[in-house]
């Protein structure tokens, strides 16, 4: 079925944020790539997913690129938290401005990715019978590109409305008048429920299992302030990319309220502990995580910020009952990716919302008309599903990729993925992952993560042009090591007490490892520059 077969220095999988970088920073370098993107546009996860109220919970002046001055001086970022068609539109500017469209071919999927061993060379192919040959496959795919749809019964039967929160339609899409039921409140279905409640005749949040969120405190930029922040861009960009943080340094902006972390909880009484979560909620963000600096390490200092969250859920939530179901008991605060929201609790006070659970009992199936819970359909015109991802290995393991003597990446991830930082797996030669499991990746600001990997391995490849090297390959003792580091790491965490994507559990059948690096992005810069430094150990070339 391939047509006809094209060289590049590189293949690149995706055009999202990671893609784009990369095409430039190999065109600086002069080398042949071209992306192959399955959306017919670029942007990624600001393409696919444009569901109402989606928005990143990142902020804007840190979650956008820095490589470029004169790009990040020109842009201007109108809210504190960009809504997803701006960060589209960002997305497109990016692609026009670097010229980058020509080497993107879009509505293409990889199929294969295959590794020569002779030629020592990838061989790629797109549902499209496109086949081309590269030295360098670098998978740029996302950590959260492959949508999960529920496991309930009948959902094809449903005669109403259904939409997919990572797959939105293009057209407007109206709720007016409607009877709508949401399933699923992780971060997509609690940006949603807000915005959805304000134009349907009635909304049904069909809630499994209760999450933690936190105010955004979202509002327009102050230009002056703006102005005196993109003074300052390259230090602030500096601090975004230290410390044991996600990779958002001092940025702390509306409210300006100084959060003084790290402070560890048994070195404050609690009324000063409260004062810290205090500060955190209102100045907004997911900075709440780091209000009291051992929050995700000490069962106790964590139990305190949930019990502190619960609080703030009964005061907003006018109905008790309702209040205590939304309280999330089942993990610690944290654990499970913190949402952030605007208005999320307060919409539960409206008399055009309510709140299913189905902790206890399952949604036995769906009907023509409705969702079915305990014996009780409940009527819809409309079914969304924000039922989250298959993260971070989704989409890699769903291309057919094989290393060097055929070995499947399937086969060599069937009990969880194994990667040397996050970046090349062992068996390997010439394929990287941007952000792929082992590194900050979906704990972090991911333009800061982003740019750190394509860096890095822009480094790595010039390296080797300078060198005169063919292949390069993570050794198999470093990938071992690196795997039980991360896990260490994990373990010293409440993380692994989750049960989160963050751990692969909310697919069937996934391993349930911590996939994440959790140390944070300072430190695991200063250990990627140093194996830099020591002639890329752990690395083999020839
Ligand atoms: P998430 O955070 O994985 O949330 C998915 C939600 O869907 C979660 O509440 C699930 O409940 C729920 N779900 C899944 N299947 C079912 C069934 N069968 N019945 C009821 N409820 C179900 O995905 P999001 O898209 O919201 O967020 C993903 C990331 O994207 C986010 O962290 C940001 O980084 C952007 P469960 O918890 O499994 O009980």
């Amino acid at each position: 079925m391939a047509s006809s077969t094209e060289q590049f220095d590189a293949v690149i999988v995706g055009a999202g944020f990671a893609g784009m970088y990369l095409l430039h920073r190999l065109r600086e370098l002069n080398l042949s790539a071209r992306i192959y993107e399955a959306g017919n546009d670029v942007g990624g996860t600001w393409y696919w997913n444009r569901y109402p109220g989606a928005r990143c919970d990142a902020e804007s002046l840190a979650y956008s690129f820095s490589f470029s001055s004169e790009l990040e001086q020109e842009w201007e970022w109108s809210e504190r938290y960009a809504p997803q068609p701006e960060i589209l539109k960002y997305a497109r500017h990016v692609s026009e401005r670097f010229d980058l469209r020509k080497d993107i071919q879009f509505e293409t999927l990889v199929v294969s990715a295959h590794y020569r061993d002779d030629s020592e060379d990838w061989v790629i192919e797109t549902d499209k019978g496109n086949r081309a040959i590269a030295k360098y496959c670098i998978m740029a795919t996302g950590c959260l590109s492959v949508p999960q749809l529920p496991d309930i019964p009948g959902i094809d039967h449903f005669q109403g409305n259904l939409y997919q929160a990572s797959k939105w339609p293009h057209e407007p899409v109206s709720f007016t008048g409607q009877r709508v039921g949401i399933i699923g409140t992780g971060s997509s279905g609690i940006q949603a429920i807000p915005v959805i409640a304000e134009e349907a005749d009635h909304l049904y949040v069909f809630q499994r299992t209760a999450n933690f969120s936190v105010p955004a405190a979202n509002g327009p930029l102050d230009r002056d302030w703006v102005s005196e922040f993109k003074k300052n861009y390259r230090a602030h960009r500096k601090n975004h990319k230290i410390g044991n943080g996600s990779g958002f340094g001092d940025l702390q902006i509306e409210p300006r309220i100084e959060i003084k972390a790290p402070i560890l909880r048994a070195e404050v009484s609690d009324d000063e502990a409260t004062a810290l979560l205090e500060d955190a909620w209102r100045s907004g963000g997911a900075k709440f995580m780091s209000a009291i600096g051992d929050q995700l390490m000490n069962e106790e200092a964590n139990k305190f910020a949930r019990e502190f969250v619960y609080r703030k859920i009964h005061e907003t939530v006018k109905d008790p009952e309702t209040a205590e179901l939304l309280c999330p008991t089942n993990h610690p605060i944290g654990t499970r990716r913190i949402c952030v929201d605007i208005n999320y609790y307060d919409t539960y006070n409206r008399d055009n919302v309510s709140l299913i659970s189905v902790e206890d009992h399952p949604i036995e199936q769906i009907t023509e008309k409705g969702v079915q819970v305990n014996g009780e359909v409940f009527e819809l015109d409309t079914l969304v599903l924000a039922t989250g991802f298959d993260a971070m290995t989704g989409a890699l393991l769903r291309i057919d990729i094989q290393g060097a003597e055929g070995e499947k990446l399937v086969d060599k991830w069937h009990a969880g993925p194994r990667s040397y930082l996050g970046l090349a797996v062992a068996g390997f030669p010439n394929l990287f992952t941007i952000t792929g499991p082992g590194s900050p990746s979906v704990l972090s600001n991911m333009l800061v993560s982003i740019e750190q990997h394509v860096d890095w391995i822009m480094d790595c490849i010039g390296h080797m042009k300078t060198n005169e090297l063919t292949v390069v390959e993570a050794e198999q003792l470093a990938e071992d090591q690196w795997v039980e580091h991360v896990n260490e790491v994990a373990n010293m965490t409440l993380f692994p007490n989750g049960g989160s994507w963050y751990l692969g559990a909310n697919v069937k059948g996934k391993p349930r490892i911590f996939m994440p690096y959790a140390a944070g992005v300072g430190p695991y810069r200063e250990i990627c520059d140093a194996i830099t430094a020591d002639g890329y150990k752990g690395f083999s070339f020839h």
